[in-house]
């Protein structure tokens, strides 16, 4: 079996996505999610330019030797733009494995371990009680999991939580914007506002946070302390994780569960927080992290030391990664959870899904390979439309970490 082509399929049904399409010689394709959000463009030149013609006449069934063609064959490693090309190469040969095998792709990597999948989702509150009426709106739904978010009095805008609210985008048209952000007013709101929640929803409900890597080791550990009464399923990226020693402060103050790695795209940026035990969950997602090849032996890995998948899920990653992680989470015997933000109405024109949400739970069926489908003359309809992250100062203007 042979790759005879390759194209990347840029398509913005309400924001950006790009899809790696591999055809091969049996007439099969298989798709993987190359969207790296405010950087698409950059992982498309890669694509193009290196990974697309170096692909064409291998044999798309080694995905292991292919794999690290792209990894430890390329002389400049890692980094999110190549990882992220990487993983969608990686997604698309095993969506083409399970439709040559004619077998989803749970069946290729363990079979079921599971029959649903528990996902969370975001309650975004531009204050205390509006994220209590936004986390009410998502338990209503049937979600067993909620993350929560929220506007902090004294700061002009919170990453993630949109002012109109109409749904979840981080990114913004244009060259980033800035945000001022307050740790002092963040630290003492927060603790207080997880009081209010538990206080309302009762012990049942998993409750969950995202610091957004904004805190020194020392303030998430005061945070993680301070936040133990409440019982977290999990602090997220209390600190930016480049410094894998500042988790072990965290560790020593504290028993709240912590998750870390949306941004991470390697097992060596895991390494010493999963062989010193100073994490519980796994975050970094099958599109960033290097795809089914890699994250299945990261997680493997993490396995032994009791560690737990949670990958990123959030609306920038498109319909074929969510339906690839639905399928490996129910395949692993380490799973936790999975974040889970519906995407617009609009990208399922775009995207056919095979997946459904149902109290708490998303279900996949037994469609072989990924089982998502990309309508091309749809995507044609909704052309790139440049979009970037904000960029974060603390409030004096001093660059600060997000
Ligand atoms: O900032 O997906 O946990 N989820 C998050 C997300 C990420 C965005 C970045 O593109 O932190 O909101
Ligand atoms: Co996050």
């Amino acid at each position: 079996m042979k790759i005879t082509d390759a194209k990347v399929i840029v398509t913005c049904p309400g924001r950006n996505f790009v899809t790696l399409k591999i055809y091969t010689n049996k007439g099969i394709y298989g798709l993987g999610d190359a969207t790296l959000n405010g950087m698409e463009k950059p992982v498309v030149a890669f694509l193009e330019n290196y990974c697309i013609p170096a692909l064409i006449g291998k044999d798309p069934q080694n995905t292991e030797d292919i794999w690290h063609f792209f990894y430890r064959g390329i002389y400049w490693k890692r980094g999110s733009v190549a990882m992220t090309a990487i993983s969608a190469i990686d997604m698309a040969l095993w969506d083409i494995k399970g439709k040559v095998l004619n077998t989803p792709l749970y069946n290729l990597i363990g079979g079921k371990s599971r029959d649903k999948i528990m996902v969370y989702a975001h309650a975004n509150g531009v204050n205390l009680d509006d994220t209590i009426l936004k986390a009410g709106i998502e338990k209503e739904k049937g979600f067993r999991a909620i993350r929560i978010q929220s506007g902090v009095p004294g700061i002009a805008d919170t990453y993630g939580v949109a002012k109109d609210s109409k749904f979840y985008e981080p990114a913004h048209k244009g060259l980033p914007h800035t945000e001022y952000w307050d740790t002092a007013k963040y630290l003492n709101y927060i603790p207080r506002l997880f009081e209010k929640v538990r206080e309302t929803f009762g012990s049942d409900i998993h409750l969950l946070h995202d610091v957004h890597h904004r805190c020194t080791p020392i303030e998430a550990a005061r945070l993680a302390k301070e936040l133990e009464p409440f019982h977290l399923f999990w602090l997220e990226d209390p600190v930016s994780g480049e410094l894998q020693e500042g988790l072990r402060l965290i560790r020593k103050h504290s028993t709240t569960p912590i998750a870390i790695g949306e941004v991470f795209n390697s097992v060596y940026d895991y390494s010493t927080l999963i062989t010193e035990q100073l994490i519980d969950y796994i975050r970094m997602p099958l599109s960033h992290g290097g795809g089914i090849t890699h994250l299945k032996k990261i997680t493997d890995f993490a396995s032994v030391y009791h560690i737990n998948t949670g990958f990123h899920g959030a609306t920038d990653l498109s319909p074929v990664n969510l339906a690839a992680s639905i399928h490996f989470n129910m395949a692993i015997n380490n799973f936790g959870i999975l974040e889970f933000m519906p995407h617009q109405d609009l990208v399922h024109e775009v995207f056919k899904i095979n997946y459904k949400f149902e109290e708490g739970f998303l279900k996949i069926d037994d469609t072989p390979g990924i089982g998502v489908d990309i309508d091309e003359e749809k995507a044609s309809k909704y052309p790139y439309t440049m979009a970037s992250l904000p960029v974060n100062r603390k409030s004096d203007g001093t660059m600060f970490y997000w």
